[in-house]
């Protein structure tokens, strides 16, 4: 392609005098040198070197259809060439932008009749700050001013985003959170569960945590909870299926506002349309933004439900929020493309009866490996835990010391033998595209295989085992 044509060396020059990259010790990257990803097809990418790489993280979380898909790549074009943008604000609209929105509206639960459009998911849980508290100010209780949210959940990199987020790393840098957002644990039973006790009763006890931090603030002066159905960027946290109903009732019981947030569950990856739909509660509010597009172009958003979107519309007025993209007409139109094509191939039916059950079946089965404590799935997402020991009768499991980057080393193996994993902590993460099928799940499991025993036996030769 006429301007891409260096050689990887020469990328990696460039790219360490100019380009300051996410979540990066930027020094560090320069010393090493970045991999430079050049092309994409279906589950597959090239680095500028030609080797092929299973992308067992859809990116990051995102390109839900794979790469290379006809059908966006044409909806992009035809949509730069008709009218590249337009705004939403001074009383305007596009075609695309209504037609996503009506098409979100089809494939949301019915409460779902309304969509505030952003650029990303971190905008679209800003846009929540403000809606939600724009909704208690509308109801006549400004006083409602405090958002709940979890320690170890990601929402977002801006000043909101990163706030609602519960990584403490993150809120050292830069004075977060912002005021009137508190955190609760996070419903993680290896770091939470009592020895021996049932995962659905640690499921409620885990959800009882928010009753008691609306206690402690005052029931008065909580406006909203917001979670992720499975946290994802925090390790894949799979809650015990107990915890979103009591999570949902404890919300209802103080007229709470309950926020979703699907940037990661949303579109197929649970093997529902939405992850609420999978852990069975209704939310108030739903953040969307990645497999919207399928990562494609940026996109993303606030489902606004009818408890809020009645109160905003019937009593609003002027909302003064929004963004230049808004509805971006060409990110609206792939959203639309990348939905129907969704629909037409079948895939949250396939992620939810065919080939879900095949992952959770084949990757389940890592459970036997000697380094891994639990291997378990909710839809296309994965994780296992590396442990030094296995439980053993009542023994729990022996983790390593956090120090050792265990999860860096086995990341290291992954990268080496053409296959992407993201490593948090201890836990390795999977999140593959919803195209992946059952001949690509064994060729995916094989390679894990592979990587773990490449691990083991590095973890031995360097004393940690
Ligand atoms: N909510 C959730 C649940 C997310 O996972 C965001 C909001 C923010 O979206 P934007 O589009 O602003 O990035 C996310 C993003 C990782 C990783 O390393 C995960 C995300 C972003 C970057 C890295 O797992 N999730």
């Amino acid at each position: 392609m006429p301007g891409f044509e260096h050689s990887t060396q020469e990328w990696q020059r460039l790219d360490a005098a100019h380009f300051l990259h996410p979540f990066t010790d930027f020094q560090a990257l320069a010393a090493k040198g970045s991999r430079v990803i050049t092309r994409g097809e279906n589950i597959y990418l090239w680095d500028s070197e030609g080797h092929k790489i299973f992308d067992a993280m859809s990116g990051l979380w995102c390109v839900n259809v794979g790469y290379g898909q006809p059908a966006l790549i044409e909806a992009a074009t035809a949509q730069l060439s008709t009218l590249a943008f337009y705004n939403a604000f001074f009383q305007t609209t596009t075609p695309p932008a209504v037609a996503l929105a009506h098409k979100l509206a089809q494939v949301s639960p019915p409460s779902f009749q309304h969509v505030f459009f952003s650029g990303s998911g971190s905008e679209g849980n800003d846009t929540v700050v403000r809606l939600v508290r724009r909704y208690w100010d509308l109801q006549g209780q400004p006083q409602r001013h405090t958002i709940i949210s979890r320690f170890n959940a990601y929402h977002g990199s801006t000043m909101a985003g990163a706030s609602l987020g519960g990584m403490t790393d993150m809120h050292a840098q830069g004075g977060l959170p912002i005021p009137g957002i508190v955190h609760i644990d996070q419903p993680y039973y290896v770091q939470h569960g009592r020895p021996g006790e049932d995962r659905d009763d640690f499921g409620v006890r885990a959800a009882q945590w928010l009753e008691a931090k609306i206690l402690e603030v005052g029931p008065d002066k909580v406006a909203a909870f917001i979670g992720e159905p499975v946290q994802g960027a925090g390790g894949v946290i799979i809650p015990p299926d107990s915890y979103w109903p009591e999570i949902q009732r404890i919300c209802r019981k103080y007229g709470i506002l309950l926020v979703s947030d699907e940037v990661i569950c949303g579109f197929g990856r649970t093997g529902h349309w939405f992850g609420c739909e999978r852990f069975g509660f209704e939310p108030d509010l739903m953040t969307f933004a990645k497999g919207v597009t399928s990562g494609y172009i940026p996109l993303g958003g606030v489902l606004v439900g009818e408890r809020v979107a009645r109160v905003l519309i019937e009593q609003g007025g002027e909302f003064a929020h929004g963004y230049t993209y808004s509805g971006h007409p060409v990110a609206c139109a792939v959203g639309l493309a990348n939905l129907e094509l969704i629909e037409r191939l079948g895939l949250v039916e396939q992620v939810h009866s065919d080939t879900g059950p095949y992952l959770a079946a084949q990757f389940e089965a890592l459970a036997a490996h000697p380094l891994v404590a639990e291997a378990e799935t909710c839809g296309f997402m994965g994780a296992i835990r590396l442990v030094k020991r296995k439980a053993q009768g009542d023994a729990p499991a022996e983790p390593f010391d956090p120090k050792l980057s265990v999860g860096m080393v086995c990341r290291g193996h992954c990268f080496g033998n053409g296959l992407i994993m993201r490593a948090v902590g201890d836990r390795m993460i999977i999140a593959p595209p919803l195209v992946m099928t059952r001949a690509q799940i064994d060729e995916l499991v094989g390679l894990i295989r592979r990587c773990l025993d490449l691990t083991l036996a590095d973890l031995q030769a360097r004393g940690w085992i």
